[in-house]
């Protein structure tokens, strides 16, 4: 057994013992989510032997109640967040409104969260994930929800866990991005990929090509020039249909993921707040990029908690290049 292992609980002291200010209320904050994530972890390994014993709604043979995962999921990030006493604000995907911490549990940082994003693929076995995204109330103000509405720009830590092959969690607090595996031996996040950073460059586009005849010009065209040998090297297609792998992969080996807009969804599918912002702001700090088509997503001021966006994201110049072509076809 490693005697001096960096866990993700032991990484985050250090980062925030190099912030004079930093008081460890977000240090709280990350630890409560862990454990959140350890949680579903464990749902989502054994979801298919729970299924056996009763589906939801009804009770499995130790008498309890077979809940979805995805309610469950939102119910652990609620109640760990929550109870950490660092939170004001708590925005869900699976929930309609703003959610107000009480007076006595409040803390200073406001948490946009999917608490298992792709949730319709655990059926198949494919990997799902948690996302997050954190920022700070503003100071000396009374909370209001609309403190909700904040840019990427403004993020302090963002994250996500995806539920594999293995459990990681992939965390920035600004200065990098880490990974950090779970060992389930001691139930602890260690550190497996120090300082991710994407390629400048990749050879695989992520989109969902079910939707070509929704698409519009500019997409057609790039999507057309990565499968088309005169107009340079051909890219490979991979596109799993659950964000947080599809994203991982790209933070991993490079190239592009795009969810845009589409005749059918105007704004494309995935959600600013707790989808699209948490991924662009860890693939900026992966040193890639990410963008709606026009600006970059960090830049994105929302006017709404469950809006979707368009998102063009991964290795900055597979970005800079279909940039390009919208730019032309506007
Ligand atoms: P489509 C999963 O349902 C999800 O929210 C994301 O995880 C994923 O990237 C996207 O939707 C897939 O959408 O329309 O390609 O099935």
């Amino acid at each position: 057994m490693e005697s001096d292992c960096i866990t993700l609980t032991r990484f985050v002291l250090a980062e925030q013992g190099k912030v004079p200010a930093a008081t460890g209320e977000l240090t709280q904050l990350l630890n409560s989510l862990q454990t959140a994530v350890k949680v579903i972890s464990s749902a989502v390994r054994k979801a298919g032997i729970t299924k056996l014993f009763g589906t939801v709604g009804e009770t499995n043979v130790q008498g309890e109640e077979v809940k979805k995962l995805d309610v469950l999921a939102n119910e652990l990030f609620i109640n760990m967040l929550s109870s950490s006493y660092t939170t004001a604000l708590l925005i869900s995907e699976e929930n309609k409104s703003v959610i107000e911490i009480e007076t006595e549990k409040r803390g200073k940082y406001i948490v946009a969260f999917d608490p298992l994003d792709g949730s319709s693929n655990i059926d198949c076995l494919v990997s799902i994930g948690s996302i997050f995204a954190i920022w700070k109330k503003p100071e000396n103000k009374a909370l209001d929800v609309s403190q909700a509405l904040q840019p990427g720009n403004k993020v302090v830590a963002a994250g996500y866990a995806l539920y594999g092959s293995a459990t990681m969690m992939v965390l920035s607090v600004g200065n990098g991005v880490n990974g950090f595996m779970l060992d389930p031996s001691i139930g602890e996040f260690v550190l497996t990929d120090k300082d991710m950073k994407i390629p400048k460059k990749g050879k695989i586009y992520s989109i969902n090509e079910g939707y070509t005849h929704l698409w519009d010009d500019a997409i057609k065209e790039y999507v057309q020039n990565k499968k088309d040998p005169s107009k340079g090297p051909t890219y490979n297609a991979r596109y799993v249909g659950s964000m947080v792998a599809d994203v991982h992969r790209t933070i991993k080996y490079g190239g592009i993921f795009i969810y845009p807009a589409t005749k059918a969804s105007p704004s494309g599918k995935l959600r600013l707040l707790y989808e699209c912002i948490p991924m662009a702001y860890l693939l900026t700090q992966a040193g890639g990029s990410a963008s709606n088509g026009t600006i970059p997503i960090l830049d994105i001021q929302p006017t709404s908690i469950h809006e979707r966006s368009p998102i063009f994201l991964g290795s900055s110049e597979d970005v800079e290049e279909i940039l390009q072509i919208i730019q032309k076809h506007k």
